[in-house]
């Protein structure tokens, strides 16, 4: 007997239906439950290796992914490591890996030329104002083990580091009974990662939050994990920064009827396939062409080695929804902020001004969000769950940070001390006025008579 093959039927909705609204909002309904349980015990495992250092990592290292080590270093995942494991794999991965690098440079490169330099501009009395633009000493890099392991998250997140200057990138990543992905370790090598260790979970955020006598203490934090590792990545924030916590993968395809069906049935699965609380969503003015991507769903998913996955994903979280025009598909794409938005239009120019909210925008047939996951160049760590309503993509900048600069000039100070001495004045704070007054010439000056 075969095993049986799974059906995805994503929820059938119409904008014209007097009860849209509320089974709208009830498939969009998504919430990051926090189990009481997990968080107490990541509280305790932060709690022992901030007192116990490299001796409670390797205590949770062996317990729970069965590595026996005499020391942290000895999990330490050297440069030369890093390289063997290029070395060793495949030619056509080792080129892949290093073109959607190169891309992915690239991309970021122009990021850092727009909107990552320091700045300033001068006052007519000569005062200076600016901002200046510095990268963090020491990033953390948390890569995931086993199935959710994904070389190009590695690059991802170490390549804006890079590109921002971050001096010290250091990668953490679980290696459960001591295997080691080659893959993530190449990427590693080719994104420039500078120190690397085996170890994963909230004792390895603790560890790089809290530094060990062998893990660096970092600045911030950033990369996927597990419900232990968000939940260890949250309470450390604070003491380091941290990037977001993800919620589940989303895709939103906008579709005017005239990219091929199996096109956009196959980009809802890839969006489906990453887990089963992963979001699909299709809106299209025409019900037919709903009917098609839906044949296109039947026909294809039996083909699809994860058709598990993207059947429960399907059935519990997506839909194909029947708009009155594009136009409402636009509008009904901004009250969701997709992390992913595809524009299967034959004109998504037009359509584009439109739209608002989303991590990542894919113009046109041929731009399926798969090539922006890989290689495009844009970074694929996007906001979820709506909050790209207020925020961005991962970039160069999560890796900066700025600092204001001001230098007064004598006839600068003359100008701002009667501003400032008349607000401190007004606020109270006598000393903050007499600062102020001091530089006023005339008053405090040392060349001054007093
Ligand atoms: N779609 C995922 C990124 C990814 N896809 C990694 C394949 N590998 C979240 O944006
Ligand atoms: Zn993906």
């Amino acid at each position: 007997t075969t095993p049986e093959m799974p059906c995805a039927r994503p929820l059938r909705l119409d904008t014209t239906e007097p009860d849209f609204a509320t089974r709208f909002a009830e498939r969009l309904h998504w919430s990051a439950e926090t189990d009481a349980e997990i968080e107490a015990r990541v509280a305790q495992i932060l709690a022992d290796v901030r007192a116990r250092g490299d001796a409670a990592v390797l205590e949770y290292t062996r317990r729970f992914d069965g590595v026996e080590a005499a020391s942290v270093a000895e999990l330490e995942i050297g440069p030369q490591a890093l390289r063997a494991a290029f070395e060793a794999i495949p030619a056509a991965q080792r080129d892949a890996l290093q073109q959607a690098a190169a891309r992915i440079r690239r991309y970021h490169e122009a990021q850092l030329d727009a909107c990552g330099r320091s700045w300033q501009y001068r006052d007519t009395d000569g005062t200076l104002l600016g901002q200046k633009v510095t990268p963090l000493d020491r990033v953390g890099l948390y890569v995931p083990g086993g199935k959710a392991a994904y070389p190009s998250s590695v690059l991802m997140n170490a390549i804006p580091a890079h590109v921002a200057g971050v001096p010290e990138i250091v990668m953490v990543v679980p290696t459960p009974r001591g295997e080691r992905n080659p893959l993530v370790l190449a990427a590693a090598h080719v994104a420039g990662v500078h120190r690397a260790f085996a170890i994963g979970g909230a004792q390895a955020v603790a560890a790089l939050a809290y530094g060990t006598a062998t893990v660096p203490k970092v600045d911030k934090i950033t990369g996927p994990g597990n419900a232990y590792v968000a939940s260890a990545k949250k309470h450390v924030f604070g003491t380091v920064g941290i990037d977001m916590i993800a919620g589940p993968s989303e895709i939103l395809v906008l579709a005017d009827g005239t990219t091929p069906p199996d096109w956009v049935a196959m980009d809802l699965f890839s969006q489906a396939e990453h887990d089963e609380l992963a979001q699909s969503i299709l809106l299209c003015p025409d019900a037919a062409y709903l009917d098609a991507v839906q044949a296109a769903i039947d026909r294809l998913l039996p083909t699809m080695p994860r058709a598990a996955i993207i059947a429960r994903s399907l059935n519990g979280r997506g839909a194909l929804i029947r708009t009155r025009s594009m136009a409402e598909a636009c509008e009904l794409s901004n009250r969701i902020a997709p992390e992913h938005l595809e524009i299967a239009s034959a004109e998504p120019q037009r359509w584009e001004p439109l739209l608002r909210h989303a991590g990542a925008i894919f113009l046109g047939a041929y731009t399926s969000e798969s090539l922006g996951d890989y290689c495009a160049g844009p970074n694929h760590v996007l906001p979820t769950s709506g909050t790209a309503r207020f925020s961005s993509p991962l970039g160069v900048y999560d890796f900066q940070k700025r600092s204001s600069l001001i230098a007064v000039s004598a006839d600068g100070a003359q100008t701002l001390g009667r501003i400032a001495s008349v607000l401190a004045h007004g606020e109270g704070l006598t000393a903050h006025a007499r600062a102020a007054e001091l530089r006023l010439h005339g008053a405090g000056h040392p060349d001054a008579a007093v």
